[in-house]
C-alpha cells in the first residue's frame, strides 16, 4: 500500500529498506503492531541516512534500530533475509494474504476460512458464506486489486463532476486520498463532496442520493457496498457512500482499442464547508501521517478528527474522553497546521 513513492529511491540504504519494508508488511498483515512499529521506525531512520549502513555496530549507533541491527547486517552481507524468506514460503500465510486481498475481508474472516479448510478463491466461491461486500470483492478480485492510473482517476472524477454539475451547479468535488498526495496510481478514488455555505452533512444528502441514483442508472456505479466500521465520530451516518464504478469507453483517456472495463473502488464523502479543512487533512492522509497529527493534537491537550480541531478536551485518568471540547478550527486546512504548531505540509509531503 502507498503507491509508488516509497521515498527510498536514491537512498544508499534503498535495498535494505526494501527488504525491511517487506518485513513491515508481513507484521502489519499479521496484526503485530509492536513489530510493525519497530520496523516502521527503523525504516524511517534509515531513510534519513546519507551513507550506507552495513554492520550491526553502525546500525546500533542509530536511533530506533534496536534488534533490527542484525537484520540490516544480514541483508547487506547476503542480499537477503532468511526470516523473511521462511515467512513468505509459509503456505498458511500465503492463503491468509490472498484472502485478505478480497475487499471486505479482514484477518479474522480470513483465518476463519482457513480453519474451515478453505485454501483458494475457488474454494470460497464454492463453499464459503459471503456477505455482499465479500461477494463483490471475490467476483471482481483482479479488477479491485489493480491500481488505478492517475489519468483514469481524473477521467472518473471528471465524469462524476459533469453529472454533479447538472444536479447542482454549486456543489464542489475534490479528489482526496493518495491522488491528492500526488500518487502515480491509487487503490481507490476518494471523492470529497462539499458546497459553499453548508454546515452539516445532512444538507448534502439529497444531492448525494440524486447523484448516486443517476450514476447507478447509467451503470457508471456498478455496486454499492455496506460500511460496517463507520466511526462513532460521524454523527448521523449517511455521510459516506462506498461502492464500485466503471469508466465508460467514451470517457477513456487513451486509445480506444486499449480500453477495458475495470471495476474500481470509489468513496463519496460528504463534507460541509465548515469542516472542509479537517476533512481535507483526514482524507488526504496518509493514514500514518494522520495518526501522528492526532497524536500531536492529543499531546497538546487538543483533539483532531475529520470534523475539526478541538480544545479543552477533558479526559479521565484512563485517558477516556469526557467532553468533546470546543471547536478551534474546522474550515481551514492551513490553520489546523498552524494551531497545532507544525510546519505546513503540502499534500505531496504527507506520505508518513
Ligand atoms: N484514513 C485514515 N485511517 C484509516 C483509513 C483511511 O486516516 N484507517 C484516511 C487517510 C487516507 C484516506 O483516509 O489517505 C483515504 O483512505 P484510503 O484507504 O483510500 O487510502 P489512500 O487513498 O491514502 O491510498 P489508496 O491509494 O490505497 O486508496
Ligand atoms: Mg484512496
Ligand atoms: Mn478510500
Amino acid at each position: 500500500k502507498g503507491g509508488t513513492k516509497d521515498g527510498a529511491g536514491n537512498n544508499p540504504n534503498a535495498d535494505t529498506i526494501k527488504v525491511l519494508q517487506q518485513m513491515l508488511d508481513l507484521h502489519t498483515q499479521a496484526g503485530d503492531n509492536f513489530r510493525s512499529k519497530a520496523y516502521r521506525m527503523a525504516i524511517a531512520t534509515l531513510r534519513t541516512e546519507t551513507k550506507k549502513i552495513c554492520t550491526v555496530d553502525e546500525a546500533r549507533a542509530l536511533p530506533h534500530i534496536g534488534r533490527i541491527a542484525e537484520k540490516i547486517e544480514e541483508i547487506v552481507n547476503t542480499n537477503r533475509l532468511r526470516q523473511l524468506e521462511y515467512a513468505l514460503d509459509d503456505p498458511r500465510r500465503q492463503t491468509l494474504a490472498l484472502f485478505m486481498k478480497i475487499y471486505g475481508v479482514g484477518q479474522i474472516q480470513a483465518q476463519k476460512w482457513i480453519s474451515q479448510g478453505l485454501h483458494t478463491l475457488e474454494d470460497l466461491k464454492a463453499k464459503a458464506e459471503l456477505n455482499t461486500n465479500q461477494k463483490v470483492g471475490l467476483d471482481h478480485f483482479d479488477d479491485l486489486n489493480t491500481r488505478i492510473p492517475r489519468r483514469e482517476v481524473e477521467a472518473l472524477a471528471n465524469y462524476i463532476k459533469r453529472r454533479a454539475t447538472i444536479i447542482d451547479r454549486s456543489v464542489e468535488l475534490i479528489v482526496g486520498g493518495s491522488y491528492r498526495r500526488g500518487a502515480e496510481n491509487s487503490g481507490d478514488i476518494d471523492l470529497i463532496v462539499t458546497r459553499q455555505g453548508t454546515s452539516s452533512t445532512s444538507e448534502l444528502v439529497p444531492f448525494l442520493n440524486k447523484l448516486v441514483g443517476t450514476l447507478t442508472q447509467e451503470e457508471f456505479l456498478t455496486a454499492a457496498l455496506a460500511s460496517h466500521h463507520d466511526s462513532a465520530e460521524e454523527v448521523g451516518g449517511g455521510s459516506k457512500w462506498h461502492g464500485c464504478c466503471v469508466l465508460p469507453k467514451s470517457a477513456f483517456p487513451g486509445p480506444k482499442e486499449e480500453y477495458q472495463p475495470i471495476w474500481r473502488r470509489i468513496d463519496l464523502l460528504l463534507v460541509p464547508q465548515s469542516e472542509m479543512g479537517a476533512a481535507l487533512v483526514y482524507f488526504t492522509g496518509n493514514d500514518i501521517f494522520n495518526r501522528s497529527m492526532r497524536l500531536l493534537a492529543r499531546k497538546k491537550g487538543m483533539r483532531l478528527n475529520q470534523r475539526g480541531l478541538f480544545s479543552d478536551v477533558l479526559r479521565d485518568r484512563g485517558g477516556i474522553k469526557m467532553t468533546a471540547g470546543t471547536l478551534l478550527e474546522g474550515r481551514d486546512e492551513k490553520k489546523i497546521f498552524a494551531i497545532l504548531g507544525v510546519r505546513w505540509r503540502e499534500p505531496h509531503e504527507r506520505w508518513c
